[in-house]
């Protein structure tokens, strides 16, 4: 009897400990004069990621997560508004974006806003997922 109690708590502790983060993640990123608020962020790999971008520019702005092909491919490309993609976001004049992501394997990828001068002034970050 003792020890099957002791079984137990063993188990309700490994429940305990795991850990909220590793079931869903949240990530606030905010734009405000044509600066990401963070520029890298860490996330778990393997659960769905929720992203909210808040922009508080004047302005439109972008968040496009890749690798350095598709960064490439966008610095030449000619969709002048993302909207279909969840790695593709057009961040209206102040407003607000949210998307999801589940990042399969453990990966690093950069995220910036492609509009004219905008990488160049500093509107790029790291993203780095691992389990
Ligand atoms: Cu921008």
């Amino acid at each position: 009897m003792i020890r099957s109690a002791f079984l137990l708590l063993l188990v309700l502790a490994a429940g305990a400990c795991a850990p909220a983060a590793r079931r869903h993640a949240t990530v606030d990123i905010g734009i405000h004069y044509s600066h990401y608020s963070i520029t890298r962020i860490d996330v778990p790999a393997g659960v769905p990621v929720t992203f909210t971008i808040h922009n508080d520019d004047p302005i439109d702005h972008e968040l496009l997560l890749g690798d350095p092909a598709m960064h490439e491919r966008h610095r030449t490309g000619a969709e002048p508004v993302h909207a279909a993609r969840p790695d593709e976001l057009t961040i209206p004049a102040m407003s607000t974006r949210t998307t999801t992501l589940t990042f399969p394997v453990a990966m690093t990828l950069t995220y910036m806003c492609h509009l004219p001068g905008h990488e160049a002034y500093g509107m790029t970050g790291v993203l780095v997922a691992r389990f």
